[in-house]
């Protein structure tokens, strides 16, 4: 098993994408995001990963957890991903080696150009929702084969405290 995070900015009615240049997924948008390293907790890595990916600086402590979706490709690989939002940021979204970044409204998300899942979720996250999902893939990781996600009660804490 493999932890990851994928994190959304939002900022005036639009959200922060980015198409992804190398690494699992290439080609499409998706959220910044990657690896958790050893040693790391998913807020500082999702955080690490922005600044690294896109240029842009966010504190841990500035994301909120909104999700965690399990993603499985065929029986062999499987990939946690804890899914974050955030508000609060600052510096411009500039390319890297990694990723070319852009603003999209939230009226005008680019589904067809995302990983087949993002559709199911990123609409809870959007609303401020927390969710918890599995999605099935096959091992050519192209086709979504089946799905399940659940809608969680909103924590206190407003998802701000661990991981
Ligand atoms: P590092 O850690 O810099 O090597 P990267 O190469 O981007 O990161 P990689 O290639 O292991 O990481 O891919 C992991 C990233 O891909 C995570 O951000 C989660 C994301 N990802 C994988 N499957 C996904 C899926 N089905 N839907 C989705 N994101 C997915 O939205």
């Amino acid at each position: 098993m493999r932890l990851a995070t994928l994190c959304f900015l939002t900022r005036r009615g639009r959200i922060l994408l980015m198409r992804k240049k190398c690494g699992i997924g290439a080609g499409k948008y998706t959220g910044p995001g990657g690896k958790i390293e050893p040693g790391e907790s998913p807020r500082g890595a999702a955080a690490r990963e922005v600044l690294e990916e896109v240029c842009v600086k966010v504190l841990p402590e500035d994301l909120e957890l909104m999700g965690v979706c399990k993603f499985h490709f065929g029986r062999k690989h499987f990939m946690e991903v804890f899914v974050f939002k955030g508000t609060k940021f600052s510096g411009k979204p500039s390319e890297t080696e990694e990723a070319d970044p852009r603003w999209f409204p939230l009226r005008d998300i680019p589904y067809t150009e995302m990983w087949e899942d993002g559709r199911y979720w990123l609409p809870l996250l959007l609303a401020g929702k927390r969710f918890g999902g599995t999605f099935k893939f096959d091992p050519s990781r192209e086709r979504l084969v089946s799905h399940r996600l659940r809608i969680l009660p909103s924590s206190p804490s407003g998802g701000r405290r661990n991981p």
